[in-house]
């Protein structure tokens, strides 16, 4: 499997070996992987090169390192495709998830500047605020404060936040979601991430900002969302456009 007469690096096969082991399961979530003197002897390869696969595998987020314990296999994350817009609920489903939410707080309040500039409502317009935890098997992914305009999406209760807002709106609100804007960037997670998603201090999670419309141009939500950086990767296709 290491292959010296190769002109790909050595450090890079046995980083392409690790990650096998993993996707396969041969490595499952939480094991200890070899030591590096292990894989070194086992291999006939420096400790130089076993280290340097390890570390980039380590900042890929698929090992990670416990003080005076070891390396071990991080959970694999969830990948997320960017097309389509999708809920929550649906996303966890079609994966075989088991979608749950907690219910931090959800009141009705006078929109805030920004909220209201996304909504296009005026300043102080009644809107839903809904912080919600939201799990994947009972594991906390994302935090999520959902600001939605309380005129438009009438009736909601705690009962619908702990299912799915998007399914209410559409199925008993017989509302049409037709697109979205959306803004990723990375941060660290501040004092309530750290405790709702149940990370340690210094986490990196994805901040995501998403302004949701109907088919006729109304928007109807405006999500501030801290996603757990080391339990979801997003992917896209891109297409060459001349
Ligand atoms: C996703 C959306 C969020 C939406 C929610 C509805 C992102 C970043 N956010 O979490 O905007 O409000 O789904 O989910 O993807 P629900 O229908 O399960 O309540």
């Amino acid at each position: 499997m290491i292959d010296k007469s190769s002109p790909i690096p050595i450090y890079y096969q046995l980083e392409e070996f690790i990650k096998k082991q993993i996707e396969n399961g041969e490595l499952q979530p939480d094991q200890a992987i070899p030591s590096e003197r292990e894989y070194a002897e086992r291999y006939q390869i420096s400790r130089m090169t076993v280290r340097q696969a390890i570390n980039n595998l380590v900042n890929e987020g698929y090992l990670y390192r416990q003080k005076g314990r070891g390396t071990f296999v991080s959970k694999q994350k969830v990948e997320q495709r960017l097309h389509g817009l999708t809920s929550f609920t649906e996303d966890m489903l079609e994966r075989g998830m088991k979608p749950s939410s907690k219910l931090l707080s959800f009141e009705v309040i006078p929109a805030g500047l920004e909220t209201a500039s996304h909504l296009k409502l005026k300043k102080n317009a009644p809107v839903y605020e809904i912080k919600r935890v939201r799990l994947a098997d009972d594991v906390p992914m994302a935090l999520e404060t959902t600001y939605v305009p309380a005129n438009l999406v009438k009736g909601l209760t705690e009962e619908i936040i702990h299912q799915s807002l998007y399914s209410y709106i559409e199925e008993k609100l017989n509302l049409v979601i037709s697109e979205a804007f959306q803004q990723i960037e990375a941060s660290i997670a501040k004092e309530s991430e750290i405790k709702h998603l149940q990370i340690e201090k210094g986490s990196p999670i994805l901040l995501i900002l998403r302004t949701s419309y109907l088919h006729d141009g109304t928007p109807f939500e405006f999500v501030k969302s801290a996603y757990r950086a080391d339990r979801y990767k997003f992917v896209h296709t891109l297409k060459r456009q001349r």
